[in-house]
């Protein structure tokens, strides 16, 4: 029985993920000097006022806000479907070249390079997934330059390449990315994920090619250079991971208003958190925390790990793989978690920092020894961002959270 448990749960926690460019500051020395126009459109406001007073429909103000937002905000905006691999990853779909070859991507807002498999690779971890072709790519345009992405979770290595990548309908033209001929070990667990996006601030693309996203904006493909997105938590549904909304944020997805909260510094989305509560017990206040996608868990600092497992009643030898097992049955009686940012409090239920592998239930907080040079920083992975909505805004360096709807 205890080895069936054990079994199990090395199936699950291989699936942890910690994608995090670890280079930040390094890329950073060496930026080049890129500038890109990030305008909102002429008499557009924040997208939770539109036109909201401009219709003939009667009724309440909340049916037509719904309405409105469902129509204006949904349909006119392109969305891409994630999809969820076992909570712990979520992706989309992207097409590459004249020909549109389909590639699964990771989205992970911890870096900002575009990575793919190449079809070059030879390795066996490469040739189990989809890859790039650029031979049968008419828009194909030869680029060569070495690249090598370091995250924390391993090193992935290649040439740059530049051709047209297609989502949801939107053609950007001209996008350098990685075609990849070493992949890190961690991907060999994720079957069925051919590459990386990248949705930091350029300051931490490697060899400074132009994100993806700067290129959606700068080819006017979409008009605010914001996205927000939604996960959904359902590991039993992975086709139905959430939405990634390019270009603005849907009030028909979130309880009440947006809280903004500022970025530190262009490079992560990192911000500042003002208080850490379980229960009643304030445990820790003021730290700084990257909101990392491509991270399932949540990272604290090494000081900061044996007080939550002391609170949590976790004891040491609970540790399995880096991460803390907690008896399922006693769940139910743990506390809230509040966190404070931005002046308001968002509530972490058991339920959201407790997660279920299959009958094993771990905690979301754990140590991630991998982060050299950010040993203060927390990250704040899919288990944290799961009960919210998020929206990143690159216009005004901020990030806006409100809980899910
Ligand atoms: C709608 O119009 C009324 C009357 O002109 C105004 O008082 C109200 O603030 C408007 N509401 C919005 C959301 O613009
Ligand atoms: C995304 O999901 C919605 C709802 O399931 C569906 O209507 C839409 O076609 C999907 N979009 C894409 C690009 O697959
Ligand atoms: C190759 O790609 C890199 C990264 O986008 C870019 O900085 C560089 O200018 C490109 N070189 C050539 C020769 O196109
Ligand atoms: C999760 O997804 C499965 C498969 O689609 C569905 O049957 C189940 O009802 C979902 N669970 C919840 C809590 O939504
Ligand atoms: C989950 O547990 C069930 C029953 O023990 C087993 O059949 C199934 O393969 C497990 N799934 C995963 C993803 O571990
Ligand atoms: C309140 C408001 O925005 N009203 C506008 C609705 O749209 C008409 C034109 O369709 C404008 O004239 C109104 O000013």
């Amino acid at each position: 029985m205890q080895m069936q448990s054990l079994k199990k749960l090395g199936l699950a926690l291989t699936l942890l993920l910690l994608l995090l460019a670890i280079s930040a500051v390094e890329s950073k020395r060496w930026r080049k000097y890129h500038k890109i126009n990030m305008r909102r459109r002429k008499g557009h406001n924040a997208l939770g006022t539109l036109k909201l007073n401009n219709t003939s429909v009667q009724g309440n103000v909340n049916n037509l806000m719904i309405s409105e937002s469902k129509e204006t905000v949904s349909a006119a905006l392109p969305t891409a479907n994630l999809s969820n691999f076992y909570n712990n990853v979520y992706t989309v779909a992207l097409d590459f070249g004249s020909n549109g070859q389909p590639l699964t991507v990771l989205v992970d807002t911890g870096s900002a390079n575009l990575a793919v498999t190449s079809s070059q690779c030879k390795q066996q971890i490469c040739l189990q997934r989809n890859s790039y072709n650029s031979g049968k790519s008419k828009t194909y345009k030869q680029n060569g330059t070495a690249i090598q992405i370091d995250y924390v979770d391993g090193t992935l290595k290649g040439f740059v390449s530049r051709d047209t990548v297609e989502l949801d309908g939107l053609k950007v033209k001209n996008q350098d990315f990685a075609e990849v001929t070493s992949l890190p070990n961690a991907f060999s667990r994720l079957n069925g994920i051919d590459g990386i996006w990248g949705l930091g601030f350029i300051d931490i693309a490697i060899d400074g090619a132009v994100p993806l996203f700067y290129n959606l904006i700068s080819q006017k493909l979409i008009d605010i250079p914001i996205f927000s997105v939604y996960l959904n938590r359902n590991a039993s549904d992975p086709n139905n991971g959430g939405q990634l909304l390019l270009g603005g944020s849907d009030p028909i997805l979130y309880k009440g208003c947006l809280t903004y909260v500022p970025i530190l510094n262009t490079g992560y989305w990192q911000i500042p958190v003002a208080r850490f509560t379980l229960g009643t017990t304030i445990l820790f206040s003021k730290f700084d925390a990257i909101v990392d996608i491509g991270t399932s868990l949540i990272c604290v600092p090494s000081n900061a790990i044996g007080i939550i497992n002391q609170k949590l009643q976790i004891k040491e030898f609970a540790a399995k793989d880096g991460v803390y097992i907690v008896p399922c049955n006693k769940v139910s009686s743990l506390s809230d978690i509040t966190v404070n940012i931005g002046r308001k409090d968002f509530t972490l239920k058991p339920s959201d920092y407790i997660l279920n592998y299959n009958g094993t239930c771990v905690s979301a907080f754990t140590n991630c020894n991998g982060l050299q040079g950010l040993s203060n920083l927390w990250v704040f992975g899919d288990a944290f961002i799961a009960p919210f909505y998020l929206e990143f805004d690159f216009e005004y360096k901020r990030i806006g959270i409100a809980p899910k709807l």
